[in-house]
């Protein structure tokens, strides 16, 4: 047990991150966040996502019966930016043109209904929508990267509980996803296996830091976790996408990350804020071979010790690097202690 300050190394982005296990109970006199509205409504006139509501700019959502995806009305991204000139690059000043798409994917007409909440087959429903995103999106030649993410809670930035995830389509590929690609790659070219299959064979022989699996997925809180209960969704088998997966693969996502969710909620009990999205191979001809990327999803939640406690990413963090009080490993205790029937249904 490393119950002294120490450094973590994330072998996914190849940086580092400070732990201080000593440090988790000093006490809290800051800022204290409002907690999520408990009761909504399954409909709300207000609501831009609703069936039948109208969005910004006037278009009317149809009477939707299951997903929902429409073009985001505020994209970050444009389809044509492709055909601009390069601007020039030859100085310190280096700019290039950016295209893409971004949309809006609701899960449900239901106003009131989160992800756990949300049926075994709703579920399944909403990852063959996120599926067929990524395999229309990533068929464009212009596009080389599909990111399928979820902003849940106001804490996140959310702007609308309205159950519903984005996805942004990018002819580049993102710091992120770029930092992943050049590990998994590296990894692959040394030992001639994937690197988070390696991971995931370890950290199922440990078992100290999974949460929850099943035939197919195995949720964790990794090694080297920032966020104070973040979790990593891994799959069993070496995939790169979405469109890569099997139905009862498909339906063992739906299950594990109905699960994970519950659990989440049930820690606070309240509907618990986080940033989620899947890393899915890149699309276009960035991968000579794609072969070393493994599909797996990201979950950063903010909250650290109850529900009206974030953990801030500032001071040290901003300036030098990541930190954490709470250990992975007892983060991960906290999430496996916790039932999976979720607390608004006891
Ligand atoms: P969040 O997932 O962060 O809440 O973002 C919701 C998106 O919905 C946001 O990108 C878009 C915003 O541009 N939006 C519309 O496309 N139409 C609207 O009428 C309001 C919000
Ligand atoms: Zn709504």
């Amino acid at each position: 047990m490393l119950d002294f300050p120490h450094r973590r190394f994330n072998q996914l982005t190849r940086e580092w991150v400070l732990v201080s296990p000593h440090r988790a109970k000093r006490p809290w006199l800051g800022q204290v966040e409002k907690t999520p509205l408990q009761n909504l409504p399954a409909y709300d006139s207000t609501c831009y996502l609703c069936p039948g509501n109208e969005r910004a700019g006037g278009v009317k959502n149809p009477a939707y019966p299951a997903t929902f995806v429409f073009d985001n009305d505020f994209a970050a991204l444009l389809p044509d930016t492709h055909a601009a000139p390069e601007l020039p690059g030859d100085s310190l000043f280096v700019a290039v043109p950016e295209s893409g798409l971004c949309r809006v994917i609701c899960f449900s007409p239901r106003h009131d209904l989160t992800l756990p909440e949300l049926s075994q087959s709703e579920v399944e429903a909403v990852i063959g929508t996120w599926t067929d995103q990524t395999r229309e999106l990533g068929q464009r030649d212009f596009i080389n990267y599909v990111q399928v993410f979820e902003n849940k809670g106001a804490m996140m930035g959310c702007s609308n509980p309205h159950p519903h995830s984005q996805v942004w389509a990018t002819s580049h590929l993102p710091n992120e996803p770029a930092k992943e690609l050049a590990a998994q790659n590296r990894h692959w070219l040394q030992h001639q296996h994937c690197l988070l299959c390696d991971y995931l064979a370890e950290e199922i022989e440990s078992g100290e830091r999974i949460v929850a699996s099943n035939e197919a997925f195995t949720a964790l809180v990794p090694f080297w976790a920032v966020w104070p209960f973040e979790i990593l969704l891994l799959s069993q088998r070496h995939v790169g996408a979405l469109t890569d997966l099997e139905p009862s693969e498909v339906s063992a996502l739906a299950d594990l990350m109905r699960r994970v969710t519950a659990r989440y909620d049930n820690l606070f009990e309240i509907s618990f804020p986080y940033s989620m999205g899947f890393h899915q191979a890149p699309t276009g001809d960035q991968l000579p071979d794609g072969e070393a990327w493994h599909f797996h999803a990201h979950f950063y939640p903010p909250l650290l010790r109850s529900a009206t406690v974030k953990k801030f990413m500032v001071g040290y963090e901003m300036l030098a690097e990541a930190q954490r009080d709470l250990t992975a490993e007892q983060a991960a205790d906290r999430l496996r202690g916790l039932s999976e029937v979720h607390y608004k249904a006891r």
